[in-house]
């Protein structure tokens, strides 16, 4: 027999496949429809293990739905705008879309050689005209609807990127991508209201039990709800009001200070004229060189000066001084926080630094505590005191109670607030796509006209790191004329963050070929939603949040039906070498290619599925990789020792021998586990252990039955469901195997075996029980029990052991299934 040759039968199935569009899915009312979906690749250039192990775990789920009877939706394609592909072109001189389009084309003829189940008819590029058209026709919904909108803004800046960064891309004050401590800048930026959603966001996470908990958590804590007030305070001697986010009216009585955000419009107004004036601009100066995160780290030490203004309490019009600091943020709130240094511990520790009074007016029951001396601020709950008529109430009741009193006074109402900032989406880069708008001197900002979509990035363009968009230095682009009115005008030369073209793409996929329409409604209504998506947990927070509100803002449009673009999700763990993540810097990457060079791809899907559970990190193992490939001959072999005589011998697999009902049973008993650990867990490693133990089943029946014993019925029909059971992790091979065993159609349209629970049943047989040769007793024992069992079993048995009281038992024998004889001595 010919032995298992991977690099002849993958490329060849591989071909077979695509000729004969066994993938192709259109939509079918007749079958459940199930869409699978993997988060599509940034065209890097090369496949590495994160790749593949995405990949093969929808693979699974994908082949594994459609041999159940789904209808099922499994697309691909590429994330294909931004950075990387504009340094190439600065640091190599390369254009972006030159190198962009060659790394496509290098993982897509990698993805082929996995032999990934994929529709490839719907393949989508962002950087697509046909694609980027539709970008930047959601664009202008988003603008019609009020939903973009411009404004000049404190933006994340990365000096050494020379871009503006979305805070979601500062990690630790310093930029995600070169670690340059960011800086902030005001520019003028395009922002999509996100906020606007933010309760729905929030809430509807509830409508997602599919979703893993971590990250529900983590976009819970990213929306960062806080109910709370607003409370009005008065500038001593002028009608300027400041009012103060906080989440703890109940401590207003406790307030000795304020304090405002160094950005806050009315800092240089309070302190003109007073002494303090030029400390302030100094102070204000500095801190615009500090990221939010750096100016709010608990461990960063709080810094401050005073305004010289005052405020009056609304409460108890005691008089406040007024001072700026470095822990309170613009974005956040009202961008001005209420002082009460004995209930919060950043106040507290300003207060003592700057000697700012600590006033107590939440007493711990049973101890006195003593602002003047007290060492930390007193953040638990307990008895209002120095608080007026409040004086005496638990301070939770007096949250909603001082609330409901400032109302009542005008000088305050309950609040709500996000930690969620808009999104800003504009970036003063080459690589995306462009917003289409207009600036007309005439007419100011003018959307361009549907029907003149594409705005069509140029080619050509030089890039300079400048910190300015490349497009400003490309007058056939900048120039144009005004939609409105005709004259002279100048386009928007931004281009939209990526994150905005991977919001939707899961809808391109559904009609990809649309001239139309970004997507047709009827398609959308079909496929969506996602039931399975996929991908790494570093996108936990952006991408998905980003996609659910997309989803939303559509919905609210009337352009999809559903409110929740992914059903369940599914986020796989890292591939680790060594213990650490695979890294270039780390140099301990071990490439696809050369695995899938050496033991093919069926291998490589296999020992990445087998390794590990997919929520769990995988740790690298060439032995393991091996122990695949040996795995996969000896089905090869087991297969192909059979292959010809199933094939001759046809007929249902009857029989009674035990050997034959065990191999039967063990059949089933696989079945049910493999279907049962993909469908309810995506336990893949232990499916695939458990499809190794059938394999050894086989073997084990082929050493103890004589071969002309041997059911050949039953080794066909045990064969062909090992197969079957196989298809979804290691395709090919078990393409191959199916045909040798004398399949027609390919094993991917077979249905998924089912289990009969009958089979599962160990038989009983009702053993003869002798003693010295006298029948004496009758027992129900499993079938094929082995011999050393059946000796256990009966000299256990009370009236067997009554017998032969005060014997000893000189040998025990047994006949399988019929009788023992049990031979004893006095
Ligand atoms: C007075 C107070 C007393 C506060 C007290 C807390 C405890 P979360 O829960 O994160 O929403 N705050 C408000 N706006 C701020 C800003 N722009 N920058 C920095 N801090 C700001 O926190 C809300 C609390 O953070 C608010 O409640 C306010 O301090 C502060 F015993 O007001 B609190
Ligand atoms: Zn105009």
């Amino acid at each position: 027999e010919a032995r298992y040759n991977f690099k002849e039968i993958e490329p060849k199935w591989q071909r077979r496949w695509e000729a004969s569009d066994l993938y192709r899915v259109t939509e079918d009312s007749d079958k459940p429809k199930f869409y699978c979906l993997e988060m599509f690749p940034y065209p890097s250039g090369n496949l590495h293990m994160g790749h593949v192990r995405n990949y093969s775990i929808g693979d699974v789920v994908a082949r594994f739905k459609r041999m159940q009877g789904y209808n099922v939706l499994h697309p691909m394609g590429w994330d294909a705008f931004g950075l990387p592909a504009e340094n190439a072109a600065i640091h190599r001189g390369i254009p972006p879309a030159e190198w962009t389009w060659s790394n496509i084309a290098n993982m897509r003829r990698q993805l082929h050689a996995m032999g990934i189940s994929y529709d490839w008819d719907r393949e989508v590029a962002t950087c697509h005209p046909n694609y980027y058209r539709w970008t930047q026709w959601l664009f202008l919904q988003m603008y019609k609807h009020g939903l973009a909108y411009r404004k000049k803004a404190a933006v994340n800046w990365c000096p050494s990127c020379a871009t503006v960064l979305a805070n979601e891309q500062v990690v630790d004050g310093a930029c995600e991508r070169c670690h340059t401590p960011v800086i902030r800048k005001d520019l003028e930026q395009w922002f999509f209201r996100i906020t606007d959603y933010a309760e729905r966001l929030l809430s509807d996470l509830q409508k997602l039990p599919g979703w893993p908990e971590k990250v529900k958590i983590m976009q819970e804590n990213w929306i960062g709800k806080s109910t709370g007030a607003e409370v009005i305070f008065r500038v001593e001697g002028s009608d300027e009001e400041i009012p103060v986010f906080t989440t703890r009216p109940d401590t207003l009585y406790g307030v000795t200070y304020m304090v405002l955000a160094p950005e806050h419009p009315l800092v240089m107004k309070l302190a003109a004229g007073k002494p303090q004036e030029k400390e302030v601009a100094g102070f204000v100066q500095a801190a615009r060189y500090l990221s939010d995160l750096d100016r709010t780290a608990t461990e960063k030490e709080k810094e401050g000066v005073f305004t010289g203004a005052y405020a009056i309490n609304p409460v108890n019009n005691e008089r406040v001084p007024i001072w700026i600091a470095n822990y309170v943020l613009m974005e956040y709130g009202t961008g001005a926080v209420m002082g009460v240094p004995a209930h919060d511990q950043r106040d507290f520790e300003f207060a003592r630094k700057y000697n700012l009074p600590v006033k107590v007016v939440i007493q711990p029951q049973g101890q006195e505590l003593d602002g003047a001396t007290m060492t930390a601020a007193y953040v638990e709950d307990g008895i209002m005191v120095n608080s007026g008529p409040f004086n005496g109430l638990p301070n939770r009741e007096g949250i909603g109670k001082v609330t409901a009193y400032l109302e009542s006074i005008g000088k305050g109402k309950a609040r709500v607030n996000y930690r969620l900032r808009d999104w800003l989406i504009s970036r003063q880069r080459y690589w995306g796509a462009p917003i289409p708008m207009i600036y007309c001197d005439r007419c100011g900002l003018v959307p361009v006209p549907e029907e003149d979509l594409p705005v069509i990035l140029p080619e050509g363009v030089e890039f300079k790191p400048t910190g300015e968009s490349p497009l400003k230095n490309c007058p056939e682009f900048v120039n144009t004329t005004c939609p409105r009115c005709g004259g002279p005008a100048q386009r928007e030369t931004d281009t939209m963050d990526t994150f905005v073209c991977s919001s939707w793409y899961f809808l391109r996929y559904t009609s990809p070929h649309s001239q139309e329409r970004a997507f047709e409604r009827d398609k959308v209504d079909y496929w969506m939603n996602v039931d399975q998506y996929i991908g790494g947990v570093e996108h936990a927070i952006l991408h998905l949040m980003y996609a659910r509100f997309f989803t939303k803002a559509l919905y609210d449009f009337g352009l999809v039906g559903v409110e929740e673009p992914f059903q369940n999700l599914l986020t796989q763990g890292m591939v680790l070498k060594d213990g650490s993540k695979m890294s270039k810097s780390k140099g301990n990457i071990v490439s696809p290619e050369e695995i899938i060079d050496r033991y093919g791809a069926d291998t490589a899907r296999l020992f990445i599925l087998f390794a590990a559970p997919p929520e769990r990190d995988l740790e690298w193992s060439d032995q393991g990789v091996k122990g695949c490939y040996r795995f996969l001959n000896r089905v090869w072999r087991l297969v192909a020792a059979y292959a010809g005589a199933v094939r001759q011998a046809g007929g249902s697999p009857a029989f009674e021998k035990p050997a034959d009902r065990e191999l039967w049973r063990l059949l089933h008993a696989t079945i049910k586990k493999v279907t049962e650990d993909i469908e309810q867990r995506f336990n893949f490693n232990t499916a695939i252990s458990a499809i190794m133990e059938l394999v050894n089943g086989c073997y084990r029946y082929q050493d103890a039955v004589p071969a002309n014993e041997q059911n050949l019925p039953l080794m066909g029909e045990v064969l062909r469901k090992l197969v079957t059971l196989l298809a979804p992790f290691a395709p090919h091979i078990a393409e191959e195997l199916w045909q040798g065993l004398g399949g027609r159609e390919s094993v991917h349209l077979e249905p998924w075996p089912a289990y009969d629970p009958g089979a599962l049943v160990e038989q009983e047989v009702t053993l003869v029980v002798q003693i010295n040769g006298k029948v004496r007793d009758r027992v129900q024992v499993p079938a094929g029990l082995p011999e050393e069992e059946v000796e256990k079993l009966i000299l256990k048995r009370e009236k067997v052991a009554s017998l032969l009281a005060g014997q000893q038992v000189v040998k025990v024998i047994v006949v399988p299934d019929k009788l023992v004889n049990v031979v004893a001595r006095r």
